[in-house]
């Protein structure tokens, strides 16, 4: 190797510019610690510490940050849901994100792109009314559009899919998205470390230590820290930190498959759905298409990827768009989605005074990060929940109250 490229190898002189110095160990205490170092964990610590002035904050991860889900979903960002407590809280978050570039200082690649919801049946079509109807009520501009309409904003759709299943309309949602995930968990992350905040990746919590019912530490791969505050925001390892705990939530850990083919001409504007034929795509500002389907229909923690997805994945998005037959996938992968029962997530106090919970993002978590963060943090802050989140509350299964999301989902069963 020349001599040259060796001096830079070596100098120190030019040094990666780092978003956070992680400290040489942990304090003894902290007024507040956080379990992930996702995209909510890190939004959590950096509203803590913003809004409500709280700095003596650890955030742990036991891998590197983004690495869960944060960095492996597809960055739709939409507020077009079922209920009315699903819509106002997603265009909460539609708002924080249309503003988080700015608030972070940093380019989130946040690209407002439209987003078709296909509709293939009539009973799909109904549906569509129906979150049209509930959206247009909390004032978000959602809309049911007929082929045409589909036609004009994507001239490549073959609307008939084929033969196989013809698009009969869609429901259109204008403020519908899309960002650069690992920018978002570095952002937050970057904020949090400039006020204050101490993170740690490669840091793994094993244990949660109570007294009389009250959280009083825990024990992580660095040592013991003392707490009586603790925000778990895992996800997929939801389960594991719940049982320290012996808390109960009708949580399953289920596989969510992705893929991404190699970069074309930019070509396709908005982000397309199918909710019958579960698929949907958009294309990145690097050209790639981004793709994905439904859950892998049963329980399993893991994120291995299969041949099985991308060829029925393949076989729909080609009904669609047949002349993308010779376009390579690069890279298949897969997370592992905290799914509840009625679709929306768990948020809040839990049984254990000074746990908190931010769980059951299943499919649809990124979208919601920055207002999972905030309300969070506020939570945290005040020993209670707001009143934006109070749907979500965990005895929500206990008391028969669901938040009934599932026909908004788009690929999530
Ligand atoms: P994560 O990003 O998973 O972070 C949790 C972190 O906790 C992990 O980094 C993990 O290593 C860490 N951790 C776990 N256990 C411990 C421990 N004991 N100690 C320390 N650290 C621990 N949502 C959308 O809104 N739009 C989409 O388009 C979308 N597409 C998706 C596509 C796929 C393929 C997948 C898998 C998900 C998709 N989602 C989407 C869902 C979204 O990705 C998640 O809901 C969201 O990212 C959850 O963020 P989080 O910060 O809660 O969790
Ligand atoms: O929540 O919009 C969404 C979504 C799309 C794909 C996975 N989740």
């Amino acid at each position: 190797m020349p001599l040259r490229l060796l001096k830079y190898a070596f100098s120190k002189e030019h040094p990666d510019p780092a978003f956070f110095t992680q400290p040489d160990s942990l304090k003894h205490s902290y007024d507040a610690v956080i379990i992930g170092g996702g995209g909510h964990g890190l939004a959590a610590a950096y509203y803590l510490a913003k809004d409500h002035g709280i700095t003596n904050v650890a955030v742990l991860e036991k891998g590197y940050l983004g690495g869960g889900n944060t960095g492996r979903n597809t960055t739709i960002v939409r507020s077009n849901y079922l209920t009315p407590e699903g819509v106002k809280f997603y265009d909460t978050s539609v708002r924080l994100f249309q503003e988080l570039s700015e608030d972070l200082n940093l380019n989130l690649f946040y690209s407002t792109r439209g987003h078709f919801t296909l509709a293939h049946t009539e009973s799909a079509m109904r549906t569509m009314r129906w979150r049209a109807e509930v959206n247009k009520h909390v004032g978000v501009e959602s809309y049911v559009v007929g082929p045409d309409d589909i036609l004009k904003a994507c001239p490549q759709i073959d609307i008939s899919c084929g033969g196989n299943a013809p698009i009969l309309g869609a429901l259109y949602h204008a403020p519908g998205s899309i960002a650069r995930h690992d920018a978002v968990a570095w952002g937050y992350a970057r904020g949090a470390y400039q006020r204050g905040v101490d993170i740690f990746q490669s840091t793994e919590v094993w244990d949660i230590k109570t007294s009389g019912g009250k959280v009083v530490g825990l024990n992580t791969s660095r040592g013991f820290i003392a707490t009586n505050k603790v925000l778990s925001a895992v996800a997929g390892f939801t389960p594991r930190i719940t049982d320290m705990l012996g808390i109960r939530t009708p949580i399953v850990i289920q596989p969510l498959q992705a893929c991404v083919t190699e970069p074309m001409k930019p070509w396709l504007d908005t982000i397309l759905v199918s909710g019958s034929l579960h698929v949907y795509v958009s294309q990145s500002s690097r050209g790639e298409l981004v793709m994905g389907a439904s859950l892998d229909p049963y329980e399993l923690h893991s994120t291995r990827s299969t041949l099985d997805f991308v060829e029925g994945l393949s076989g729909h998005i080609l009904d669609m768009f047949p002349f993308l037959s010779n376009v390579k996938v690069v890279r298949q992968w897969a997370g592992m989605a905290d799914m509840t029962p009625d679709f929306a997530p768990i948020m809040g106090k839990t049984p254990i005074e000074g746990f908190y919970l931010d769980a059951g993002w299943g499919t649809w978590g990124f979208k919601a990060t920055p207002v999972s963060g905030k309300t969070m943090a506020e939570t945290i802050a005040k020993d209670q929940a707001p009143e934006l989140i109070h749907s979500f509350r965990l005895s929500r299964f206990e008391d028969y109250e669901l938040t009934g999301e599932k026909g908004a989902a788009s690929v999530g069963h």
